[in-house]
């Protein structure tokens, strides 16, 4: 096994957590390099496209959220090997991407272009996306998106999920999830309930 060092921020949720959960489900061994926000702006010229996650795989430094995904995903048994299985599932990646990069083009807009854009994302592009995601979970049975079984698919969108649900969004409703794709608050519940989900998010909570 490859000696890895995974480098995120300090905060739970985004880029880099589909990919902590995936190692920590599959029992990779791994370094969990935490970034406190306040250490960014000194450290961020130091990445190669100054942000995070990046993935230092025996040396290499790899950057690319759903990338290093992909790989943490084969470590942990969480990628499928048959090729379309592997591309239905790059699919969901990208598009749960999308998402969070929509929404996280609004973070540092000033307060009233905030809300505005938020509210337009919020009526428009995110409600489309959940419900064309629910879609592809009614189409692939309705439990996982892919092979009827966890794959880092179901943790990426898990993640933005969470994110949306959380209420730390202003101006976009934290039941937004609920009321538009009810079958993506069920999945998320599913996933949130798997046994080392749930102990890597209590472990979380206990440090603090
Ligand atoms: N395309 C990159 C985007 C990475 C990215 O935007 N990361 C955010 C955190 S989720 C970041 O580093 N933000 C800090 C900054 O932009 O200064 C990926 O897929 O990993």
């Amino acid at each position: 096994m490859p000696a890895l060092t995974l480098t995120y921020f300090d905060f739970d949720g985004g880029r880099g957590e589909p990919v902590l959960l995936a190692l920590n489900i599959g029992g990779v061994a791994f370094e969990d390099r935490r970034i406190a926000m306040k250490d960014w702006p000194v450290m961020r010229d130091t990445t190669p496209f100054q942000a995070l996650p990046t993935l230092d795989v025996d040396g290499t430094l790899v950057t690319q959220c759903n990338a290093i995904l992909r790989y943490a995903g084969k470590l942990a048994g969480l990628y499928p090997g048959d090729d379309l299985s592997a591309l239905r599932c790059d699919e969901i990646l990208d598009a749960a991407e999308d998402i969070g990069s929509r929404i996280g083009r609004t973070i540092d807009l000033p307060a009233d272009m905030k809300q505005k854009a938020r509210e337009d994302l919020a009526a428009g592009p995110i409600t489309r996306h959940l419900q064309q995601l629910q879609m592809k979970l009614q189409r692939s049975g309705g439990e996982y998106f892919v092979d009827n079984r966890l794959t880092v698919a179901d943790l990426k969108v898990f993640m933005w999920i969470r994110w949306l649900r959380s209420g730390v969004l202003d101006h976009i409703p934290k039941d937004i999830v609920d009321r538009v794709a009810p079958q993506l608050s069920a999945h998320f519940e599913r996933v949130a309930a798997q046994p080392k989900i749930a102990a890597y998010y209590a472990a979380r909570k206990k440090a603090g």
